[in-house]
């Protein structure tokens, strides 16, 4: 290739390199949904540089260029073939003892072959996630940047692919004051590709998204299908809806690319004493091709009435606990084994719930919660001090948010979402947390929107402005803990009479596993067990209480964590990091589940 930057020192003049990378962007627009689709992974060795001074963008290192317009050689700084490997997905952090602190950009970059296997075949690169800031590149050309650490995104990239491809990304893991989360949180901040990676061959017009649940009356299913654009066109045509157990083929009118239906059936219901799924297939008839998707969709009907939670019907109480995706071997990234695991130790603890913190969770943990019977509550990182009145934040939000929805939106096993966690009620969050909200409800109304709030301290009271736009009030409270005056919680709950269920969304202590001593005593087994005590002894008292996820499950890695006890880890879970040794208070919960009414 013959292309040189035109004057070899603008790269180290130039600080709004970044613009050109800005210019496209991947985001919920673009998103397919990928459930049951032929994949064809990138997951592997790729070749990896750490990057700190962000140079691969700044010099345009994925233009490949050499040669100059007379064919003279140029100094290059980089080397793809002769970097060491990282495995894709995984944390960069965990890879590497003096990468374990390390937050800036990252490059990886391999090469992939590629033959088309049919005529007019189109090519979707997929990232299921990656943080913080990511750029791609294929072939020398710029794909796009996605931010957001937690959510999937795509790119059609039929018109770049050639035979033999390079593709080339940039990762950015900075934290900053104007992202999602910004920079202070109570987490460690993974960086890389830490999700997996694939190649999605697909029709030239394609079944992009579809969107299926079951009616008010239990009576009827509502179909939303999305049909792919034909060189920028909107197609319009029909779209095939099988669900070969009910007897239903129907054929649902597309019109500028989008279709609806109503149909009239009354499926099994999903729940968790009896997870049932259906097969449900679409199928699009083009003149000289069939595109087939594919889905295992359950039907249920989550909803409020009072202070009071009804699945399918039946008022409920959300027995959960919050987990974290952090592993003490693999960081963010996961896999099948991991989530059964985790649903596992929520059943241990006869629980049927589990709230995803503080960020979109792997994709799978939901499609696994779907066949496991275990309720979800997701969540975006809109999380403590957000730069709420930045439009580019805000939008930056609300494209996670509508992500992790567009994902999610046909697993029975998401009953919320949920906005944020733990933000000042001020006017700027007013506004933006409740723009997003209402973003929540027209992309899926037949979901519960929430955000865990805090209690207003001067007042003791349960009192958020959020709360008119939220369906549940989430509150995280920790008494006995981080104000040690425990008599404050019935006070509280007294104080209150909330128009709105309530779920109790953290609450809890630190203890060092095997630290013992009286309950009086700070970090020990003993004083978090006394903490679970009085928090299910006082939550039995309140009857607007409709669920609750004690902070947390196992001992997660965070940097502000620095004592002695901590050594690095936030150790308020009921299982040690190591995932296996169960604290005292997992136990309390125990009992608290089984014998305080599930339903
Ligand atoms: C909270 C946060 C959670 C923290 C927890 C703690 O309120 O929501 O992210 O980890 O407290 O341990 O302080």
């Amino acid at each position: 290739m013959k292309e040189r930057p035109g004057n070899f020192t603008e790269s180290i003049h130039n600080d709004d390199y970044e613009n050109e990378y800005l210019q496209t962007r991947l985001n919920a627009s673009q998103l397919v949904n990928i459930t049951g689709r032929k994949i064809e992974s990138l997951n592997g060795k790729w070749n990896f540089g750490i990057d700190l001074y962000d140079t691969c963008r700044r010099s345009h290192w994925w233009k490949e260029g050499r040669f100059n317009a007379d064919g003279r050689e140029f100094p290059v700084d980089y080397d793809w073939e002769s970097w060491e490997y990282a495995n894709v997905p995984s944390c960069w952090n965990l890879q590497k003892d003096e990468l374990h602190y390390y937050e800036g950009c990252g490059v990886y970059t391999r090469t992939f072959r590629y033959f088309p296997q049919a005529a007019g075949e189109c090519l979707l690169l997929r990232f299921e996630g990656a943080a913080y800031r990511t750029t791609v590149f294929l072939n020398g050309k710029i794909i796009g940047t996605h931010d957001g650490a937690s959510t999937p995104f795509n790119a059609d990239i039929t018109d770049i692919v050639k035979t033999d491809n390079r593709i080339v990304v940039s990762v950015d893991a900075s934290r900053s004051p104007v992202r999602i989360p910004m920079e202070n949180t109570d987490w460690f901040n993974y960086g890389g590709i830490y999700r997996d990676i694939y190649l999605v061959r697909l029709p030239p017009v394609y079944i992009k998204d579809w969107f299926v649940r079951l009616g008010g009356d239990f009576s009827t299913v509502s179909a939303d299908v999305y049909v792919s654009d034909t060189g920028g066109t909107k197609v319009s045509g029909k779209v095939c809806m099988e669900i070969p157990e009910l007897g239903i083929r129907h054929d649902i009118p597309v019109e500028n690319g989008k279709g609806e239906a109503v149909i009239s059936v009354k499926p099994e219901l999903w729940s968790p004493e009896n997870p049932k799924l259906y097969d449900v297939i679409f199928t699009y008839n083009a003149e000289s091709y069939v595109d087939t998707a594919r889905d295992r969709i359950g039907f249920r009907i989550i909803s409020v009435k009072g202070q009071e939670i009804f699945l399918n019907g039946k008022k409920i109480f959300l027995s959960g606990v919050c987990v974290h995706e952090d592993h003490f071997k693999l960081g963010k990234t996961t896999s099948e084994e991991i989530i059964r695991a985790t649903i596992r130790d929520l059943k241990e603890m006869n629980g049927i719930y589990l709230r995803l913190a503080h960020y979109p969770h792997d994709a799978r943990f939901a499609r696994i919660a779907d066949e496991e019977g275990v309720l979800l509550w997701e969540e975006i990182p809109v999380y403590w001090a957000i730069a709420f009145n930045n439009p580019e934040t805000y939008n930056d939000a609300e494209n996670q948010l509508s992500e992790l929805i567009l994902r999610d939106r046909n697993r029975a096993s998401v009953i919320i979402w949920s906005i944020g966690n733990e933000n000042a009620d001020t006017d700027e969050r007013l506004d933006f947390m409740s723009r997003l909200a209402k973003k929540a409800k027209t992309l899926d109304n037949s979901r519960l929107v929430s955000a865990a709030c805090l209690i207003k301290y001067e007042k003791l009271k349960i009192e958020d402005r959020l709360a008119e736009y939220l369906d549940v009030i989430g509150i995280n409270e920790y008494y006995g803990w981080y104000d040690p005056d425990f008599e404050k919680l019935p006070k509280i709950l007294s104080n209150s009479n909330p128009e709105k269920p309530v779920l109790i969304c953290e609450f809890g202590g630190d203890a060092r596993l095997g630290q013992r001593g009286t309950t009086d005593e700070l970090w020990t087994e003993d004083k978090q067990k006394r903490i679970y005590e009085q928090q299910v002894e006082t939550f039995k008292k309140c009857p607007y209480i409709a669920g609750t996820t004690p902070w947390i499950l196992y001992d997660f890695r965070c940097p502000r964590r620095l004592n002695r006890y901590q050594e690095g880890f936030n150790r308020k879970g009921l299982i040690d990091a190591d995932r296996k040794t169960r604290k005292p208070a997992f136990y309390v919960m125990q009992e608290f589940y089984k014998n305080y009414s599930l339903t």
